[in-house]
């Protein structure tokens, strides 16, 4: 018997005309003219709409057909989104600069639209004047970014109960991430597991350091709260005249976390000098006055309410979620390309061992970057 035809895959046009009739669900000022592909997300797919008012202004949108093999749960996802915007918009100082996402309802007034394939989308006002930066260009960048996640933080702590959805569960739960590692590689379903020794091994000799925070979160001494735990700096927008944080965005994983996730993440996605998927691994290192700069701006917004504990873990905890999404990348090269958006074949591999250098640079620096975090402790 003939297996059936796999799903045809819709190309650039017909993804932009998917995108169109798309907005056309929401409650736009003026009908939508056209989609075009925007940003560099590894999840989502994501367009900007540009609509032409009564008066001929051009207006934009943000749209996303949320991936929906990865978010199982969507009207949970979409809860935490709609209550996190709210309250974060109600907190946000007026005329301060910085901004909430604004979700765009549609014409049911939801906070997001299924098409006719059953594929979830929502819409947000478009962020006009700021823009996001896959590689950091200056330590300012990282002190406005790492000021900005804290100050997120910050924000959500007096969020009312309930308690967000675990949008994905278990998300930085390193323990469970190298377990699922460990059972892909004994698997091995798409047989690539002999062009990965190396970054098999460099894994597997790293396995003691995935329990840390966790067991001091077993133990009371690093508190639950609220967290973004997606952090890299492209989640950020920076005003493109000022280079100030106009707002957090990619909201999809907000739910409770523990601090230095974010923290973590911050260090991995600003401090490396080359981008994340750069396979010339001589110039990966971590820099160390970015460290520095963002420790100053994460500090700065988070100091008074972060537990001594939490400090005192803030540089190990760039090493630790290196060392995880590395694991996760390599974990999905060996899986076959299942979660991350790919261009080219070994992507993930060449991620997986893009952030595993970033590890080696982060180790080597360990002591410096400790010394740093301790000084600017003392000396606020
Ligand atoms: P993903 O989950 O795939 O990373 P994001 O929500 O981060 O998707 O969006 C992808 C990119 O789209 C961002 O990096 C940013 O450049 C851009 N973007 C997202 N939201 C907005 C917005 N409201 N206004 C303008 N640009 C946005
Ligand atoms: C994904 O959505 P995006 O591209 O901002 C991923 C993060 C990884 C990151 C690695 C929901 O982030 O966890 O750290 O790629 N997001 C999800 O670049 O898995
Ligand atoms: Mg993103």
């Amino acid at each position: 018997m003939l297996s059936p035809q796999p799903p045809a895959v819709p190309g650039p046009d017909e993804r932009a005309a998917q995108a169109l009739r798309a907005a056309t669900r929401f409650q736009l000022d003026a009908p939508p003219m056209q989609a075009a592909p925007h940003g560099s997300g590894h999840i989502n797919d994501t367009f900007a709409v540009t609509c032409r008012t009564a008066s001929g202004q051009a207006r934009r949108y943000l749209l996303q057909r949320i991936n929906g093999r990865i978010f199982r749960d969507i009207p949970a996802l979409m809860d935490n989104i709609a209550r996190v915007t709210r309250h974060a918009r109600a907190r946000l100082p007026a005329g301060g600069g910085e901004r909430a996402l604004t979700l765009i309802p549609d014409r049911e007034g939801a906070a997001f639209a299924r098409d006719e394939t059953g594929a979830a989308w929502r819409c947000y006002d478009f962020i006009d004047g700021a823009r996001t930066y896959d590689l950091l260009e200056r330590p300012e960048q990282a002190r406005e970014a790492a000021a900005a996640f804290g100050r997120f933080q910050g924000l959500l702590a007096d969020l009312p109960a309930p308690r967000l959805h675990e949008t994905i569960p278990a998300f930085h739960h390193t323990r469970r991430r190298f377990e699922t590692f460990v059972e892909m590689l004994r698997r091995d379903p798409a047989g690539r597991a002999a062009s990965a020794r190396e970054e098999i091994a460099f894994a597997a000799a790293r396995e003691s350091t995935v329990d840390r925070l966790l067991q001091q979160h077993a133990r009371g001494e690093l508190p639950e709260r609220i967290t973004h735990n997606d952090t890299k700096l492209n989640n950020v927008m920076l005003d493109d005249a000022t280079g100030r944080a106009v707002c957090v965005i990619d909201l999809d994983t907000v739910m409770p976390g523990l601090a230095l996730y974010d923290f973590g993440d911050l260090v991995r996605s600003a401090t490396n000098a080359a981008p994340e998927d750069g396979t010339d691994l001589a110039q990966v290192t971590a820099r160390p006055e970015i460290f520095t700069a963002l420790a100053e701006g994460y500090l700065s917004t988070a100091r008074d309410f972060l537990c001594p504990a939490e400090i005192a873990e803030l540089a190990f905890s760039g090493r630790l979620i290196t060392f995880e999404i590395g694991l996760r990348f390599l974990t999905d090269f060996l899986e076959g390309d299942v979660y991350f958006k790919t261009k080219r074949p070994g992507h993930n591999l060449d991620r997986a061992r893009n952030q595993f250098a970033l590890v080696r640079s982060l180790e080597a620096q360990q002591d410096a970057f400790q010394r740093r975090v301790d000084h600017l402790a003392a000396h606020p």
